[in-house]
């Protein structure tokens, strides 16, 4: 065998290698695992959307205010109601502007005594303040965020109606963070840091409702109600937590649902899985709008996030995808 020869051979092998194990990865599972829709519950989109207006119903959601305040035990009541082993973490937390926010982590645990667990997150405050609004007169008025906040909530209490109507294989812990939306005002004059956002986030990673918690990998939905949404690969969740987006991805494209999950890369967010992924070590993605347009979806911090921007269509395709995932783990 001459030495030319061997190159060729050892090349074309190399070349060939990569392209599969470049797929493969890509897929995040072997393309020829089964995928079947059997035994996955259907999502009900007119449910979830009950719960989203039923939290916008109690008006702005900001630490430490009455509505703030009924909502936390609204969503503790539902969770409750649904079978879930509560978990109620309350912390003191400081904001960007020297305030301290009466917080509270919302867990609840399906299937608690499963060492196989999936994490589910969405952050349950509102915005203090329209900053965003493309009229000043409002940067100072708090939004209901039924897209930023609701929406993602809304999809996991649907999703914990169907775990206690037909319980998966694995555990399933539904995690509502406290205090994600009390970061920077855009007129601030100090420092803008990422440590601003996600208070609880950043106090439950520290401090988890079980010591040494831990999960296969976990979910973040952010501003999932949107008409028409786009959700790009996120930054930070390829960083940490690629196959995850993969996975996640290709089940949505799969049910159908390929025109609000884009197979392309977004922007990063500084958000609450980003503090799970460094101070936890749980490997989380972000599902999170994203548009070429506006930095995250059109009402984004403005006082327009109310009812009206929340589609049943775009909860149908998550929480469809969410739960395909989910009953789908062995
Ligand atoms: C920023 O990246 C500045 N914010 C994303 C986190 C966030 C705020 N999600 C909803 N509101
Ligand atoms: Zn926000």
């Amino acid at each position: 065998m001459n030495i030319p020869y061997t190159f060729s051979i050892l090349t074309a092998w190399l070349i060939l290698n990569m392209a599969a194990c470049g797929s493969s990865q890509q897929a995040g599972y072997a393309e020829d695992e089964t995928f079947s829709t059997e035994n996955v519950p259907v999502f009900n989109a007119d449910s979830a959307y009950h719960y989203v207006k039923s939290q916008v119903d109690f008006g702005p959601r900001v630490p430490n205010t009455e509505a703030h305040q009924a909502c936390g035990d609204y969503l503790i009541q539902q969770l409750e109601k649904f079978g879930a082993k509560l978990y109620v973490q309350q912390a003191s937390v400081s904001s960007y502007d020297g305030k301290l926010l009466n917080a509270r982590n919302i867990i609840g645990a399906f299937n608690p005594e499963s060492k196989k667990r999936v994490a589910l997150f969405s952050h349950w405050d509102s915005r203090p303040w329209a900053d965003n609004d493309p009229d000043p007169q409002k940067h100072f008025t708090p939004i209901l965020g039924a897209n930023d906040g609701a929406s993602g909530v809304g999809i996991l209490m649907e999703v914990a109606r169907q775990l206690q109507q037909q319980a998966p294989s694995i555990g399933v812990d539904i995690i509502f963070f406290d205090a994600e939306d009390y970061g920077t005002h855009r007129d601030y004059n100090g420092e803008h840091k990422e440590e601003h956002w996600c208070l609880g986030s950043q106090y439950w990673a520290r401090n988890p409702h079980i010591q040494g918690y831990s999960a296969r990998y976990g979910i973040l939905l952010d501003m999932v109600g949107g008409k028409d949404a786009t959700f790009k690969y996120e930054y930070y969740s390829e960083m940490y937590a690629k196959d995850v987006n993969r996975k996640v991805w290709r089940t949505a494209d799969k049910l159908g649902f390929g025109r609000y999950f884009k197979k392309q890369d977004g922007g990063g967010a500084t958000d609450d899985h980003l503090f799970v992924n460094k101070l936890a070590h749980i490997p989380t993605i972000d599902i999170i709008a994203t548009s070429d347009q506006y930095s995250f979806f059109e009402h984004w911090h403005t006082v327009r996030d109310d009812m009206d921007a929340i589609d049943r269509q775009t909860l149908q395709a998550v929480g469809q995808t969410l739960l395909q995932v989910i009953y789908s783990e062995k």
